[in-house]
Formats: structure tokens, sequence, C-alpha cells
């Protein structure tokens, strides 16, 4: 799962992405390092492993993909290079400097979007032209999709995003389009290094979908040594996780949860959809757990650490035999049962 960072020039993305994925950009003359795999913090795979000690502990990750703004000719190109990631992480700059008077994040929020809108309706455009063509030929075109399309056109010419309409934004006939404004989209406000507030005026929806971050203080604080990070916290006074909290959110910004297995020689955490069945979780760890799939033995993680060990929990009744068709849910602990 990918999500691809967008924003106006010089608003802090090479910066971000830096912070995020810990990679330095300046090492990279070829400007070939474009994706960097994170792993998603979790407190509860910690304390998994803490109580099993297991040999390895595997984290769920989520890569970060920087489009590549030197080797395009025209603007419109970073949005086609964002087309095949599943969310948006959009970088609003809120600091002044580097021959920007002022900051005006809300009126840069709003030339981006309309950047992914306008980017839309050229698509959809194209297609409705291709559509009539099809028409005098003779051809059939699905009129549920046709449908669909100029709901979307509709919504786009009242400047509304399509991620604000839930059925167009998950409808499974549009799916192939790709639409940039479609995509599930965090805004971080990138502030100076002293503010650590919302811009002024922002409203309840924005605050929603949106987080602040002092993007260049991160950076300085991801290519620091542990030691040195710890006196730069302190005097700044910013908690370390303000990335991991951007990386949390990004997690659940593309619809995932975690489900865990663990052991003496393993603790994993498991990458899975929101609202996926029991079978199709084993098929996430191998394709034989699926099919020959009997049960599963699930206890949440709740349950699990309260009890403090395996066998308490199922002297408590905790643990839970659930079927193929059970849906999973966030923090669950399994084992599968499996014939091969
Ligand atoms: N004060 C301040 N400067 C920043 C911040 N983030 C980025 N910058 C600076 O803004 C300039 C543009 O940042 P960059 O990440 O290259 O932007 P990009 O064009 O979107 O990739 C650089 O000189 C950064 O050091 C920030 O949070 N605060
Ligand atoms: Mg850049």
């Amino acid at each position: 799962m990918k999500l691809g960072i967008v924003g106006l020039p010089r608003c802090g993305k090479s910066t971000v992405f830096e912070a995020l994925t810990h990679n330095i950009l300046s090492k990279d003359p070829k400007g070939e390092i474009r994706i960097g795999t994170v792993r998603v913090p979790d407190t509860r795979v910690d304390v998994l492993s803490d109580m099993y000690k297991p040999q390895k502990t595997i984290y769920a990750q989520v890569e970060y993909f920087l489009p590549d703004v030197l080797r395009q000719k025209q603007d419109q190109k970073i949005w086609t290079q964002v087309r095949d990631c599943d969310a948006l992480i959009h970088v609003v700059r809120n600091f002044s400097g580097y021959g920007f008077e002022t900051q005006t994040p809300f009126q840069d929020l709003k030339v981006t979007d309309q950047e992914l809108m306008l980017n839309d309706l050229v698509v959809i455009e194209k297609k409705l032209e291709h559509v009539d063509l099809d028409k005098n030929r003779g051809k059939k075109v699905d009129p549920t999709e046709l449908s669909l399309l100029h709901q979307c056109l509709e919504s786009l010419e009242k400047e509304t995003p399509l991620r604000n309409v839930p059925e167009l934004a998950s409808a499974h006939l549009l799916k192939g389009y790709a639409f940039l404004s479609a995509k599930p989209m965090l805004v971080l406000f990138n502030n100076e290094d002293d503010d650590d507030g919302f811009p002024d005026n922002a409203d309840l929806a924005i605050r929603r979908n949106s987080m602040v971050i002092r993007g260049k203080l991160e950076q300085e604080l991801a290519q620091m040594s542990d030691e040195d990070a710890e006196e730069f916290l302190t005097e700044f006074n910013i908690t370390a996780s303000a990335m991991d909290r951007v990386i949390q959110r990004s997690y659940e910004l593309l619809g995932l949860i975690s489900f865990f297995t663990i052991g003496k020689d393993e603790v994993r955490a498991w990458t899975i959809k929101t609202k996926t069945p029991a079978v199709d979780a084993a098929g996430a760890i191998h394709t034989d757990i699926k099919k020959g799939f009997i049960r599963a033995e699930v206890v949440s993680y709740e349950d699990l650490t309260s009890a403090g060990s395996y066998p308490e929990a199922r002297k408590r009744g905790n643990i839970r035999l659930e079927g193929k068709t059970y849906e999973v849910q966030d923090g669950d602990i399994i084992e599968f049962r499996f014939n091969v």
C-alpha cells in the first residue's frame, strides 16, 4: 500500500519524505530514491514482543512515494505519477521564507485540490467523448458506469472532490479511472519550528482530516543519533511521535488494520483491510492456510494482556473459536487451525 506525497512547489514534500523514511535525498544525486518503506509503530507489537521474547518481531509497513518533480516537463505529470497510489499525503506550507513572505495555507490547500479535480475532469471529459464515438459506431456503453461518470462530473463542477462523495469514491465501476480527488487524503500543515498549532481559522472539517507537523525539525530529528535526538526533543518541547502519528494515520487512511500472530519464534503484525473475514485474513499469511481453513482461535489484545498469558486467558474463557466468516477486528491475536 502506497501513499503519494503531493503539494505545491517548496511546501516541504522532500523534507517530509526524508522525515518519514529517514532517507537523505542529497545523498542521491541521480534522484532515484522515490519510494521509502516504513514500519508502522504499534505499541501492541512492542508489548507482545516483550511478552514472548521472540527471535523476530515484525511490524506492519507502509510505503511513501515522492513524485519526481525534476523529471517532468509539465506540472500535470506530477499527478499521473501518483495515480497508482492508494492515498495521498498533502503537504501544505505553513512557514515563511524561501521566497515566500507570508503563509497562505488555505489558499495553497485549495490550489492543489483544484488541480486534482481538474485532472479528474479531463479524464472524464475524454472518456465521454469516446463514449459518443463508440455510440456512433454501435458499441454499447455500460449505462451504470455512464451515470456514475456524470455524477462525478457534477460533483467536480461544484468543486467537491470525489473523496467527499463516498458512493462515488468507492464505486467499483470507477476503480479503473483511479480518480485523484477520490483518493483518501491526509493534509499536513507544515509549520515553523516554533509553532505547533493549526493555522488560524482551520475549521472542524479541516482539522479532522489534517495534522500539524514541523517538517524541518522532524527531518533534522530523523537524521540524528538517539542521544542527540533526545536532547533536541527536550529543547524544542516536541514529542518523538509526530512522524509516528503521521504513519499511524496513514495506515488508517488506507483503511488498514492489523491482526497479530504470536509465538516464541515470531511476533508479527499482519495487514488486512477493515471488514476482512477470517478466511481471507488466513490468506494474508499463506494460501494453504486459507484453502485448508478449519477455525480461527481468537483472543483480543486487551484480553490477552490483561490476563497476562495465553493459558490464563484460556482459563478465563477469553479464547474464542471463530469460523470463516468472522470479521477480524483490529488487534485480534489469531492462531489458525487448518488442514494441509
Ligand atoms: N521553516 C521551515 N522550513 C521548511 C519546512 N519544511 C521545509 N522547509 C524548507 O523549505 C524549502 C523547501 O522544502 P522542500 O522539502 O524542498 O519542498 P518541496 O519542493 O515541496 O520538496 C527547503 O529549504 C526546506 O528546508 C518547515 O517545516 N519549516
Ligand atoms: Mg522536493
